[in-house]
């Protein structure tokens, strides 16, 4: 991948572009305009997130790269905030403005399969995988590892285009289930703790990493997020050399966040990656010293990054369209009484089941702090949603997982450690509550 070259900064007053208008796009636009950047977007759905805060929404599909190109002349520097955008389009753009990240950059991370074989050509560490396009492939690929998962290599995001195997005789309904899609089938790994690390990197060469977000995901979806990731040194260390060394590789201008897995055996592999704002690093708005819409504003834009560390400890909660469906409605004045708790709804209209519309933010002296504070602001919010997500009992314990501390983590991400018992006529928040 060619070298970074020199480019002059672009100052606010210029224009910046987003391929994609949704949540990332609006909270994007929103730091761009603070900083007195003029936005404009490019999205499908002429009702989409971030078109309050364009000046611009150009509604068009992903696909036309006449559309992209539209947008690109009107501005001084185009991003993305889905990958999901057409090889075309992603040219078009570039031949009119900067294309920050690249367009070779995206298409190496768009489809699962070619992301996954660049990082294991380029010896970076990824579980078992096989590509798969037909049943008996899926099949194949099951009865060699055992329990897997299979993901569409195109599109599908937040849990969508997956189907989880536990073995062969699956996989002609996972076929199925997938669309009969060509897929990436992975062995599924015994995970101690999800945690990721986002780094930003500028057209100069100049490239800071974040420390690592420990998060949880329930049925494919994160559910929260928080940082610092309280993991041992060792780790931590390592995730912060293995991620800038991967946006380093790819070249990638603006921000790459790295999903990364730390096994039960003490490996650190790398799930997936994504070159744009990541739901986990949403906390970096509170927490650090520079969020990621700013640092993503900056990085394209050639100005000198932010500083990524932690001011505060930090976390996050998302709400899905779930949380507006059930009979009850979300109580927001309640989850607001937390201390230290914001929310942050993504002005989508159509609350629909695992749609990600808002997330609740908190701070705290301490990560198990801002854990707990946002877990019960969570609980607060929405009960029924709460204990959907087995989001009901108390926060983990965020402790350092060096040895024997590793199997409770696990339980904790698996989702089956020990429920909580408390009594009923207890305010399990009370504590949480300033
Ligand atoms: N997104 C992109 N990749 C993964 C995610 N979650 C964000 C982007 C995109 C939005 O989700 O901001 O525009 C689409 O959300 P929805 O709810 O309209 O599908």
């Amino acid at each position: 991948m060619a070298e970074p070259t020199q480019h002059a900064a672009i100052l606010p007053g210029a224009t910046i572009g987003i391929l994609g208008g949704g949540q990332l796009g609006r909270m994007t636009a929103m730091a761009a305009r603070s900083m007195g950047y003029d936005v404009h977007v490019l999205d499908p759905d002429p009702n989409c997130a971030a078109r309050v805060v364009a000046s611009r929404t150009i509604t068009a599909p992903f696909s036309d790269a006449d559309a992209a190109a539209e947008l690109a002349r009107g501005c001084d520097v185009v991003t993305l905030e889905i990958e999901q955008i057409g090889r075309h389009a992603l040219d078009a753009a570039a031949a009119h403005a900067p294309l920050h990240p690249s367009a070779d950059a995206v298409y190496i991370i768009q489809d699962r399969v070619r992301q996954k074989r660049w990082l294991a050509e380029q010896g970076f560490p990824v579980g078992p995988f096989r590509e798969a396009d037909s049943t008996e492939a899926i099949a194949g690929a099951v009865a060699d590892f055992g329990a897997s998962i299979a993901k569409a290599c195109h599109g599908g995001y937040d849990g969508r285009g997956q189907v989880r195997l536990a073995e062969a005789s699956a996989a002609e309904s996972a076929w199925a289930a997938l669309g009969q899609r060509p897929c990436l089938v992975e062995q599924r790994v015994d995970i101690a703790v999800e945690l990721s690390v986002l780094v930003a990197r500028r057209p100069s060469g100049e490239m800071v990493a974040y420390p690592p977000s420990r998060n949880h995901h329930t049925n494919g979806i994160l559910t929260w997020s928080v940082i610092p990731a309280e993991l041992p040194e060792a780790v931590v260390r390592a995730a912060e050399q293995l991620a800038p060394a991967i946006a380093e590789r790819l070249g990638v201008c603006g921000l790459l966040a790295v999903e990364l897995f730390f096994t039960t055996d003490g490996r650190l592999l790398v799930n997936e990656l994504a070159p744009r704002p990541h739901n986990t690093y949403h906390h970096s708005e509170r927490a650090c010293a520079t969020s990621q819409f700013e640092q993503l504003v900056r990085a394209v834009c050639n100005l000198p990054l932010g500083a990524p560390h932690v001011i505060e400890p930090g976390a996050i909660v998302n709400l899905l369209g779930d949380v507006w469906l059930h009979d009850v409605a979300p109580d927001i004045p309640f989850a607001l009484g937390v201390a230290g708790s914001r929310l942050h709804l993504y002005g989508k209209g159509d609350a629909r089941h695992g749609r990600k519309m808002g997330h609740l933010s908190t701070v705290g002296e301490t990560a198990q702090e801002a854990i707990g504070r946002a877990l019960a602001s969570y609980r607060r919010l929405s009960p029924e949603s709460a204990v959907a997500a087995g989001l009901a009992g108390p926060p983990p314990a965020l402790r350092s997982a060096d040895g024997a501390l590793l199997a409770e983590l696990a339980a904790v991400d698996r989702g089956d450690a020990a429920p909580w018992q408390g009594p009923d006529d207890s305010d399990p928040d009370r504590e949480d509550v300033g």
